[in-house]
């Protein structure tokens, strides 16, 4: 790297953070079973430690994003959670209601036909938006499971409506420094039609909402074909961009760890957004979130490698020559245009995080420096003592 590569990644460096899950660090499973780990985390508590040890070791995940009916027992004080938080290092993120859980959600949540199910689906939200308020969030995160499964099933514009009715009275809830965000997800667990199955819906929701309503994009929720950073480039210029899920996929919704299936789409998708920030002279305001589940990889090993992997990938997408680009651009000089992006991601750039983390008081190989520090084996003994006093069984079959 050349001495203005090396500055380039750091300041890069200097302004990336990503928010991490809480359920990334609990027991999770597939459709057809849960798996589970004795380090695993119990409950918030050790959610909050397990995301504090990973920004303590890597410096750049100062929030953990939290699924309400997942982290919150009723009735719990968000005030509480947010000084356990502060005691582990960190603060409380994204607020994500859940809203596919509850029985009364078989037909949907704001999509449902029955007024009932979606006023107590907006009251949920409405909770979660004066959680948010309370722990000091500036994010409500939504996505909806909402759909059909069979032609003829439901009626398209009646749930379009109906959610368009539900969000906007959901806007008007929010905090004035609060943003809310619109998830969209093509399929699964609806198979025929997703109330918000492509970003196009999620923008026009967000839009009729309010101006406080973006649009979220979780990149384990497209088709294999389409083009991610094409997306997020319209999103940009639209000023609609609010954040992003990361994780990786070879074929659905598979939430691996980010860049273990395809860096070189991460990449392209922070070139878009390193180049929007050259164009308008300013960094766009997103919430970077990783949303991604851990049944095989030791939890806390994948969320280390996933934070690591980010900061690579946003270092290496910053040293993209952006003036060289307009140019190749301009002339259709499409070799050269190409090989800016592609010299970039074959950049390696270990030097500007070593640097980075020597500077910031920080071990040169956080994953390394967590298993030195043995923090896995030690929660391990911790959770199996818990687990046994509190009797909590494992196991039992799927269906
Ligand atoms: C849905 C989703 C959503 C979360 C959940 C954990 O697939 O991406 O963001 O609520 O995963
Ligand atoms: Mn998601």
């Amino acid at each position: 790297m050349t001495p203005s590569q090396l500055r380039r990644a750091r300041a890069a460096l200097d302004t990336f953070v990503v928010e991490t899950p809480s359920w990334g660090f609990a027991d999770t499973g597939t459709r057809f079973g849960k798996f589970f780990q004795d380090a695993a985390a119990i409950d918030l508590g050790d959610k909050l430690a397990d995301a504090g040890h990973v920004h303590a070791l890597t410096g750049c995940c100062p929030t953990v994003a939290v699924h309400v009916l997942w982290d919150f027992k009723p009735g719990e004080d968000p005030k509480a959670v947010a000084r356990l938080a502060r005691k582990h290092g960190v603060k409380i993120g994204a607020i994500n209601p859940n809203l596919f859980q509850d029985q009364c959600y078989k037909y949907g949540s704001f999509g449902n036909n029955d007024a009932a199910v979606r006023a107590h689906a907006v009251q949920h939200c409405v909770d979660s938006v004066a959680i948010g308020r309370a722990v000091g969030s500036r994010y409500l995160s939504l996505w909806f499971a909402d759909g059909t499964n069979y032609p003829g099933q439901g009626s398209i514009r009646e749930r379009k409506r109906a959610f368009e009715d539900s969000l906007r009275q959901l806007h008007r809830k929010l905090a004035l420094n609060q943003t809310m965000l619109v998830e969209y997800k093509p399929f699964e667990p609806a198979f025929y039609a997703t109330d918000i199955a492509d970003w196009g819906m999620a923008y026009l929701l967000a839009k009729k909402a309010g101006p406080r309503a973006k649009v979220l994009v979780d990149t384990g929720h497209h088709y294999a074909a389409q083009n991610i950073e094409q997306i997020v480039a319209w999103l940009l210029d639209e000023d609609m961009l609010g954040g992003f899920h990361f994780n990786d996929r070879r074929y659905a919704d598979d939430d691996l760890t980010l860049g273990s299936i395809d860096p070189y789409q991460v990449f392209r998708i922070f070139h878009e957004i390193h180049l929007f920030a050259n164009e308008r002279g300013r960094r766009p305001d997103i919430a970077y979130m990783i949303d991604q589940c851990h049944n095989e990889k030791p939890k806390i090993e994948a969320t280390i490698q996933t934070v690591v992997m980010a900061q690579e990938l946003y270092a290496k997408a910053a040293l993209v020559d952006h003036d060289a680009l307009r140019r190749a651009q301009a002339k259709n000089d499409v070799v050269t245009a190409e090989l800016l992006l592609k010299n970039a991601f074959f950049t390696d750039v270990s030097s500007a995080l070593a640097a980075w983390r020597k500077a910031n008081g920080l071990a040169a190989d956080p994953l390394a420096e967590h298993r030195r520090q043995g923090y896995e084996r030690k929660a391990a003994a911790d959770r199996r003592r818990r687990r046994k006093e509190l009797g909590i069984a494992r196991g039992g079959s799927f269906a």
